[in-house]
């Protein structure tokens, strides 16, 4: 399925894996269309339209019908929808329906993700293994593929540069190193994000970099980043919403574009925030780690209910390089998992309230982060 989409920068043709057929209107369909929702403000979507409309108009700012309230449906940065009640001069519509979506990453909260890219830097901030195993856990939620870029590389001697990258890839993932301010590593990720059509999500800490890669890997955009800051080197919470953008296709297919058209990939940059949570069950959170994974494809452990901390008969043992890192996320997934279901649950309402007034499942509000108010 092919779409046109726009990223304020340019417009290329987009595949949506997964979705169903863009919807295509006739002659009684007069008002509507369909699209993408590419960002989120407020009470409005951002969307990008299938094809453009009358002018070559091609994204609308919408609102939604409240009957997607009344069904609980949310609406997400990712998700197709269908249009109706358009205003092609005032350039608005509504929001209408909602198409079914492979998954949702839950934060930042982008629906119908490919790949989930996880920004560290390496130094400015300090890059601290137990947030970004935290966030890799995160990532791995989504089912999508992941990622890892070890950014600011120009702020670390080539030893330590390669020592890094040679422990990050014994966690189980292709690790790219990279410096925005050197150019190192950008020609290695832009041809691997647009080896593959569909949504990336860049994550991290704020400050990472995750918006200054962006701004390397899409010419002419111009997204806002800031100096970290204090002692610490802590982030300023630049990015404020998440934004879907279009990747440029490689200049030879854009050639060959008009015979066999060219899947473009679509990158979000997303607000950065300090403390991912865990799943809340053990078993996933073991799931989310490929070295048991791997480990434990080629054998099982003896008992069912292992907790893989190397005890009698587990086919993980203790001799791997993330096995504390894991040992302390199973045991805060353990010990909120031990609260008193209603202190629990009281737990889980005033996450969800906090995350409500957060924006999280609002949306158009993704822009506070609880660790650094
Ligand atoms: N030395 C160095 N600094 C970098 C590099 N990439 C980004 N920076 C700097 O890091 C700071 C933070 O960059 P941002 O792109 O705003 O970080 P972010 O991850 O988008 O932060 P939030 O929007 O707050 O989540 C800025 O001062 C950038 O100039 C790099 O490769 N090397
Ligand atoms: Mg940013
Ligand atoms: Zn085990």
């Amino acid at each position: 399925m092919q779409a046109l989409l726009g990223c304020g920068c340019e417009s290329v043709v987009v595949e949506s894996p997964g979705a169903s057929q863009p919807y295509r209107p006739g002659p009684a369909d007069a008002g509507r269309a369909s699209g993408r929702v590419v960002a989120l403000q407020a009470n409005y979507c951002r969307v990008e339209l299938d094809a453009p409309g009358p002018e070559g108009c091609r994204r609308l700012l919408c609102t939604r019908r409240s009957r997607l309230d009344h069904e609980g449906l949310q609406v997400w940065v990712g998700d197709r929808v269908r249009l109706e009640g358009i205003d092609w001069t005032a350039g608005r519509a509504a929001v209408a329906q909602l198409e079914p979506r492979r998954n949702l990453l839950q934060r930042p909260a982008v629906a119908n993700v490919d790949r989930v890219v996880v920004v560290a830097a390496l130094a400015e901030p300090d890059l601290d293994p137990l947030q970004l195993t935290r966030f890799l856990v995160a990532a791995e939620g989504s089912g999508a593929a992941v990622d890892l870029v070890l950014g600011k590389a120009d702020l670390v001697a080539e030893l330590a540069l390669r020592q890094a990258c040679a422990d990050f890839e014994a966690w189980g993932y292709p690790v790219f190193p990279l410096s925005t301010r050197t150019g190192l590593g950008l020609a290695a990720l832009r041809h691997h994000l647009r080896s593959a059509a569909g949504i990336t999500v860049l994550c991290g800490p704020s400050g990472a970099g995750k918006s200054s890669l962006l701004n390397a890997l899409i010419p002419d955009l111009d997204l806002r980043v800031a100096a970290v800051s204090g002692r610490l080197q802590r982030g300023r919470h630049t990015t404020r919403h998440v934004e879907l953008f279009a990747m440029p296709s490689e200049p030879a297919a854009a050639d060959a574009l008009a015979l066999f058209p060219v899947a473009a990939a679509l990158v979000a940059d997303t607000p950065g925030f300090n403390r991912p949570e865990l799943p809340s069950d053990p078993v996933v959170l073991a799931q989310a780690f490929p070295e048991i994974r791997q480990r434990l494809a080629l054998g099982l452990c003896r008992f069912r209910n292992c907790r893989h901390l190397g005890d009698l008969g587990c086919a993980m043992g203790t001799d791997w390089p993330r096995f504390s890192l894991y040992r302390q996320c199973l045991e805060e997934v353990e010990a909120i998992a031990s609260v008193p279901s209603r202190v629990a649950t009281t737990t889980r309402r005033r996450t969800s309230r906090r995350q409500t007034s957060q924006g999280l499942s609002r949306p158009g509000r993704e822009d506070s982060d609880p660790d650094h108010p």
